[in-house]
């Protein structure tokens, strides 16, 4: 085992477009308190393309980055900051994997999503992928934090 005595880290977690749709803000919510992880801010919005562009911002040029921003401003989305050891990689393990189809019984997407055929996955919820991601993300849903 590694990083065991890792400090606090904080994470962006958003439940995506498709997750709200589906009512599941409560279910996401309940797997990430009952890892034990402390949600320590939270709204819900409608993001514009704008914040969109600057969040997915590694992804522009890829076949799915349209598609990505039409869904992710198709509809509100709950965005929050989550804190805990090793927190990061720990929601991206809850999530399970980018593709629904292949992310684990267990995972949010493994027992959530699935694929749909649409240009863009819709998989429920984001993670932030390191600790510059996160403070980089971070700040773009919630400035003041
Ligand atoms: P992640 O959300 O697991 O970190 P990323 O590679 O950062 O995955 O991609 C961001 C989002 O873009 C994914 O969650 C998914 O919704 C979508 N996406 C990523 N790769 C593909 C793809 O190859 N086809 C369709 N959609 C994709
Ligand atoms: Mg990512």
């Amino acid at each position: 085992m590694s990083n065991t005595s890792s400090p606090i880290e904080r994470t962006l977690i958003l439940v995506k477009p498709d997750g709200v749709r589906r009512g599941l803000v409560g279910e996401v919510i309940s797997r990430i308190e009952s890892k034990g992880y402390n949600v320590a801010a939270l709204r819900l919005l409608t993001a514009d393309k704008d914040l969109l562009a600057t969040h997915y911002a590694e992804h522009r040029g890829e076949a799915f980055y349209e598609p990505l921003i039409e869904f992710m401003s198709s509809g509100p989305i709950v965005a929050m900051i989550a804190e805990g050891q090793r927190v990061i990689e720990g929601f991206r393990s809850l999530a399970g994997a980018t593709d629904p189809t292949l992310a684990l019984p267990g995972s949010i997407r493994g027992d959530l999503a699935r694929n749909q055929g649409t240009k863009v996955v819709q998989n429920i919820v984001h993670g932030s992928d390191s600790v510059e991601s996160a403070q980089r993300e971070i700040k773009i849903f919630f400035p003041n934090l």
